[in-house]
């Protein structure tokens, strides 16, 4: 079985900047991946190794995530109609991506590993402990540098690069075919619209922080402290408007620290005019960025909750003062970002302080005479056309001269033949003239000049604070967090969110669909959710466009907040950590059944049951849709039975009404259904069908609808046997036993009792009169539960 992509690889909402490098052991370590990968906009190397089989699932489910730029592989993977499966694989799920192959000999682990030891900050070199023996993402980091050192034409400087290994454990894994059934970053109707959990949840001020945020959401958290050490932090920015609104104004205020840090730590192999320009904008970017520090600082003075104050922490670094203080003694004070080329070009002109290079100082003279001469030209020109001429600038162009044509109606080829390069956009005339070129070209020059001198102060003084420069990574951290953190506290006062909770229950009270909540006028019909490991799989029937989708989409999304430190979409909600969610939901045109839509329906069931674990939260919806009823309900019958024995949570939307009596055999099945009401239409003398949205305990009373959704097709028959038999065999059977035996509901009292009894045991908060109050209802539960028992079966014995 392949992977279980569907369609379009999860294309991330930003533009890809990630480069990856992929290599797999050979012989007997086939299956053994190395990666590593870097993004261009943020200088940290995340490195990985595991073990991977045949279907190759976690390396493309990884990468997915990574939605990378490019992707590495060594030319021994795809030698021409020999390629390994991998590579088949990889470049069957990622059309879109660039790939390059580069020569084995540059996936060198003893080379990585001496990267590693030059590039990697002392702060996190640790790393190197953790990889030591990992020969392959070793190989890969190798092949990695080698690549984005020829494509950058830059090397990195010593010392200067976070290089982290990342288990595939501390976070909770969403396949990419369900990140699409949910919508969590791409619209399934409109890529373009932001209806997803991300367009929900982002109110993000910088590019770091919507990154984090799209990061997380992919890959939620597991850990429960983390969990709610960020819960804390919502709901403090929650109750403290000032802190709350301070916050805010300062994180908008960041650039993008991570990408500024980037080109910092990057030495140009070659010195050009654009390398030094770019390297004196970052200078600046790098003074405002510092000079932000305190004013979060004092925002955050405040606050109590341990993340906070650990964040607050991390910026009393004596290095943020100790650059700062570097920069101040050559940068001018009042150098700082400012939007618009010619400003921009202004403040780096003028960036460095005068009287540090003499030459410089006579080169910002002459720039300014020959700025000068040009406007004083231009003014002259005007006079003597007696036209209202002004002067322009733009990066491509220069300075040049602009006249609107609200004032004089004279057509172009009238222009005085002083002007040339005329050209027209809106009501305004652009052109130049043979001098005013000149002087440009003199202005540039002398602007080149200006720009060497400043570069290689900068670099002087970039040589100076090189040591201190890793604080940024901190503070990049510290602010792509805060921004998320804001994100969520700012989305739940938009909405009426709840804190939610840590339990081994999915408990959820009048819950709602976060997105669907943004699309329609009306509020979303809300409703609860009970699962618990007593009765751990829940069958859920009702007509089609009855909600059954979207309620399981809205519990996917649910737990996908909690698992991220949002607040949640409810009155009341508990979560149990889920360690993977996986869902298998039709689209609409599933109903058009045939053989593919089949096959693709089984390639996503067979990828839950080879991943699933008692840990997994899985959502299946209309399994079955593309066969006949017969084989439909075999295949549903025997993935349930699969399903029941795991301790996953499960929900199982299904029209096959026959799959309502497996809970005959198994006491942790529960049923629920969606109520339809019938509507008598006296004028037609018809009946219409009425979807209340409701969802309401135990089978649904309609029988009919769902067994048109399935037509005879040619189907792989050696899939649908199996199927077929215990299609027969089952369906049979439960439908002669469909009432159970009194014996069997005595089990299922004692069942629920044992289980309610264990749960309360372990996962007690409740003071002890409440836990006695507690307990005794639950013998009353089950004493009624018994009586009931009792009565059926002595009126079956009369
Ligand atoms: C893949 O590996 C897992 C264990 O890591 C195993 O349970 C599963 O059966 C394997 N799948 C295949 C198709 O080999
Ligand atoms: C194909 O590759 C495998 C291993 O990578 C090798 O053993 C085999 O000889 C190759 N076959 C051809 C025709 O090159
Ligand atoms: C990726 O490939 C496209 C076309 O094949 C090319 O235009 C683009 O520049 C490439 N991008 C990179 C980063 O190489
Ligand atoms: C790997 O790199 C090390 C050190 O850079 C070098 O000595 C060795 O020859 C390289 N191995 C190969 C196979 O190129
Ligand atoms: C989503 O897009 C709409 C318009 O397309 C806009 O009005 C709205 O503010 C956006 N929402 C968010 C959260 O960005
Ligand atoms: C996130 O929302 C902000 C506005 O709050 C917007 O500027 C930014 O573009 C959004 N990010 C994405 C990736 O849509
Ligand atoms: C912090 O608390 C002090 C005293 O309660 C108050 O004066 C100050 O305005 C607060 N600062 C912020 C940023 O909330
Ligand atoms: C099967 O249905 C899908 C859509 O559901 C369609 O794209 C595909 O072309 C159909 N295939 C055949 C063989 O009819
Ligand atoms: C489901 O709904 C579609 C239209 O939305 C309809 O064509 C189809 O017949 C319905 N199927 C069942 C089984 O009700
Ligand atoms: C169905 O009932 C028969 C007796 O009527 C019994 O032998 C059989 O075990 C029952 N099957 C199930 C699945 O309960
Ligand atoms: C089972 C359940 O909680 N059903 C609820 C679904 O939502 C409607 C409307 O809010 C409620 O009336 C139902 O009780």
């Amino acid at each position: 079985m392949g992977h279980s992509a569907t369609s379009s690889s999860v294309v991330s909402a930003h533009s890809p900047s990630v480069i990856v490098a992929v290599v797999e052991g050979r012989g007997l370590a086939r299956g053994e991946i190395g990666m590593a990968s870097i993004d261009l906009k943020c200088p940290q190397i995340i490195l990985s190794q595991f073990a991977d089989n045949t279907t190759y699932t976690k390396v493309i489910t990884k990468l997915k995530i990574l939605s990378p730029l490019e992707i590495i592989m060594s030319n021994t993977a795809c030698v021409v109609g020999n390629s390994t499966k991998l590579f088949t694989l990889i470049t069957e799920n990622f059309k879109n991506v660039n790939f390059t192959t580069i020569q084995r000999k540059y996936f060198n682990e003893t080379k990585g590993l001496e990267c590693i030891e030059q590039l990697c900050i002392a702060e996190f070199s640790t790393v190197l402990l953790e990889v030591q023996s990992k020969y392959y993402c070793l190989a890969a980091l190798a092949a990695l540098l080698k690549y984005v050192e020829f494509v950058q034409n830059s090397v990195y400087a010593p010392k200067s690069l976070k290089i982290c290994f990342q288990g595939s454990e501390q976070t909770a894994m969403i396949d990419s075919a369900s990140a699409q059934n949910l919508e969590l970053l791409i619209n399934n109707q409109d890529s373009r619209s932001n209806h997803t959990l991300f367009g929900v949840l982002n109110y993000t001020k910088t590019p770091g922080g919507s990154r984090r945020l799209r990061s997380n959401i992919l890959e939620p958290l597991v850990d429960i402290e983390t969990i709610n050490m960020r819960l804390d932090c919502v709901q403090e920015l929650l109750q403290d408007e000032e802190l709350f609104f301070g916050l805010q104004s300062v994180i908008s205020r960041f650039l993008d620290t991570e990408q500024l840090l980037s080109v910092l730590v990057q030495i140009p192999k070659q010195d050009t005019v654009n390398a030094a320009e770019s390297k004196i904008t970052n200078l600046i970017y790098l003074k405002h960025t510092l000079e932000l520090v305190d004013p979060l600082k004092i925002s955050l003075k405040n606050c109590t909750t341990p993340l906070l104050r650990a964040y607050y922490g991390s910026l009393e670094d004596m290095r943020f003062g100790i650059i700062l203080e570097k920069i101040k003694t050559v940068i001018n004070d009042d150098a700082r970002y400012m939007k618009g080329c010619l400003n921009m070009r202004t403040q780096k002109c003028y960036a460095v302080r005068s009287n540090i290079n003499e030459f410089l100082d006579i080169a910002r003279r002459t720039y300014t005479e020959i700025v000068d001469d040009i406007a004083g030209m231009i003014s002259q020109l005007a006079e003597k056309y007696n036209l209202p001429l002004r002067t322009s600038f733009s990066s491509a162009r220069g300075f040049f001269i602009q006249m609107t044509t609200d004032y004089t109606a004279l057509p172009s080829d009238q222009l005085p033949s002083e002007f040339i390069k005329i050209s027209k956009v809106k009501n305004s005339y652009s052109f130049t003239s043979t001098d005013l070129i000149k002087m440009n070209e003199r202005c540039q020059e002398s602007l080149r000049e200006i720009y060497h001198m400043t570069y290689m102060v900068v670099c002087k003084l970039l040589s100076e604070i090189y040591e201190h420069i890793h604080c940024l990574y901190k503070l990049a951290d510290t602010v792509s967090m805060l921004d998320m953190l804001l994100s969520f506290a700012h989305a739940c006062t938009l909405s009426d969110y709840v804190r939610p909770e840590f339990t081994d229950t999915l408990a959820i009270k009048q819950g709602w669909h976060p997105i669907l909540e943004k699309i329609s006028v009306e509020k979303p019909v809300a409703n609860n959710t009970y699962i618990t490991e007593g009765s751990n799989f829940l069958i859920i029937t009702g007509p089609n466009m009855s909600g059954k989708s979207t309620y399981l989409k809205q519990i996917a999304l649910c737990q996908i907040m909690a698992q991220i430190g949002s607040y949640v979409p409810a009155e009341y909600s508990s979560f149990r950590i889920a360690e993977q969610i996986f869902t298998r939901i039709s689209t609409d045109d599933d109903i058009e059944t045939n053989s593919s839509t089949f096959m693709k329906e089984m390639k996503e069931i067979a990828y839950i049951l080879h991943n699933a674990n008692g840990k997994s939260l899985i959502l299946i919806d209309e399994l079955g849709r593309g066969t006949n009823t017969e084989e439909g309900i075999g295949i549903c019958y025997a993935v349930c039975e699969y399903l029941l024995s795991l301790k996953a949570f499960t929900l199982f939307a299904t029209h096959f009404l026959e799959l309502c009596h497996i809970d005959v055999l198994y006491p942790n099945v529960e049923n629920m259904h969606f109520e339809v009401e019938h509507v008598k239409n006296i004028a037609r003398n018809k009946e219409a069908i009425f979807y209340t949205y409701k969802l309401s305990k135990g089978l649904t009373e309609e029988k009919n609808y769902g067994l048109k959704a399935a037509e005879v097709s040619s189907l792989p028959p050696s899939i649908v046997l199996d199927a077929k038999e215990i299609s027969t065999q089952i369906t049979g059977q439960i439908l002669q036993n469909q009432s159970s035996t009194p014996e069997m509901e005595r089990q299922r009292a004692v069942y629920h009792l044992a289980a309610r009894l264990v749960q309360t045991a372990r996962n007690s908060q409740l003071d002890p009169d409440s836990l006695r109050m507690y307990l005794r209802n639950l013998k009353k539960k089950y004493e009624e539960d018994l009586s009931r028992v009792e009565q059926v079966s002595e009126k079956t014995e009369e």
